[in-house]
């Protein structure tokens, strides 16, 4: 399909909030496509044939969907993760991937840490027990059948210590005195220095934590990294809390894991299915408190992202240099001459 613009053409496969179209109108011809339909991985596939860019977030977009996109030079994420995306095939095709890692760390962080102190001190549940006249029946004040677990001075170990994972810890180890432990391929020195973070093995924090936050990228090595045998290794009574990605978390693992008793609860914004259906296993226990993927989802964040979304794609299509490239590589290789 031919384009009577001279605007660079770029596919919108995900509603972005009014100033962000506006700024994107500005500078690109649209083509909005629907992907939430049966045939939205088919229509989103045919659009980027003739596109120079594509925007929006949430939708895996693999080698197949790019395989006829040979005009295609970015693909702007409303998302600070990138695992939708194969990057090392969008890498070979010169295509640059941007995404929006500066804008949601302290909104997510804060929500990471709301699931933690939430399935903790079991909000939602007293909340329940208010809600439905049970507070009122008993006569009487709280007892033991509700109480719950502290988080102050408690042990906090995060798997994954990125912008997010430290934000984390810092609002652990400052607001609550909690003592932090990390997993990571590479020392923190700053936060090790500033909040007394320790790096430690995986065993070793799964051993000592009180409160287990994953927080790391998923990629092919970190799919399913708890599993029956790490979650046999946390502290009997520990919280597991997942503010990164569903596919971390061996589902079925942690169901049994809860049904034993042998985890004190759970703390879950992201899901291997998302949206989580109703019927889940998960959301038939208490002490599982569940969020939908509301890490970044405050009306401040989300339009910030979209807005730096649109930037990264002008500084591709139009002004250079690229902005937040995911793939750095693709700007050094021979594939980039498209
Ligand atoms: C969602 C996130 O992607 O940034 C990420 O990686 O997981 C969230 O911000 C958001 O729904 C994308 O718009």
């Amino acid at each position: 399909m031919t384009t009577s613009s001279s605007k660079p053409r770029v596919v919108v496969y995900k509603p972005l909030p009014d100033a962000a179209m506006t700024k994107l109108a500005s500078h690109f011809e649209l083509l909005h496509v629907d992907t939430g339909g049966a045939d939205g991985a088919a229509a989103l596939k045919a659009a980027l044939v003739d596109a120079d860019g594509a925007i929006g977030s949430s939708v895996t977009i693999d080698a197949d969907a790019v395989s006829g996109a040979h005009r295609l030079k970015v693909l702007s994420t409303v998302s600070v993760g990138i695992d939708k995306f194969d990057v090392a095939d969008l890498t070979a095709r010169g295509i640059i991937l941007t995404h929006t890692p500066n804008v949601l760390t302290e909104t997510t962080a804060d929500l990471v840490f709301a699931l933690l102190i939430g399935a903790a001190r079991r909000v939602t549940e007293l909340s329940d027990y208010v809600r439905s006249g049970a507070w009122e029946k008993s006569g009487r004040g709280i007892g033991p059948a509700q109480f719950a677990f502290d988080v102050h001075h408690k042990t906090l170990g995060v798997i994954g210590f990125g912008r997010i994972g430290q934000a984390v810890a810092k609002r652990g180890a400052l607001g609550f005195g909690m003592k932090v432990l990390y997993t990571s391929p590479r020392h923190a020195h700053d936060a090790e220095r500033a909040i007394g973070a320790e790096r430690v093995s995986l065993d070793e924090l799964l051993e000592k934590s009180d409160f287990v936050c994953l927080q790391a990228p998923l990629t092919e090595k970190t799919r399913h990294m708890m599993g029956a045998e790490q979650f046999a290794k946390m502290k009997r009574g520990a919280i597991i809390v997942n503010g990164g990605r569903g596919p971390l978390i061996d589902e079925a693992a942690l169901a049994e894991a809860l049904r034993s008793g042998h985890l004190g609860g759970a703390g879950l914004d992201v899901f291997d299915q998302e949206p989580l259906p109703a019927s889940a296993p998960l959301l038939t226990f208490p002490n599982v408190l569940a969020l939908p993927h509301a890490g970044s989802a405050t009306q401040e964040t989300r339009d910030a992202m979209a807005m730096d979304a649109v930037e990264n794609l002008i500084s591709v299509l139009v002004s250079g240099p690229p902005l937040n490239v995911a793939n750095p590589d693709v700007l050094t290789s021979s594939a980039v001459a498209r």
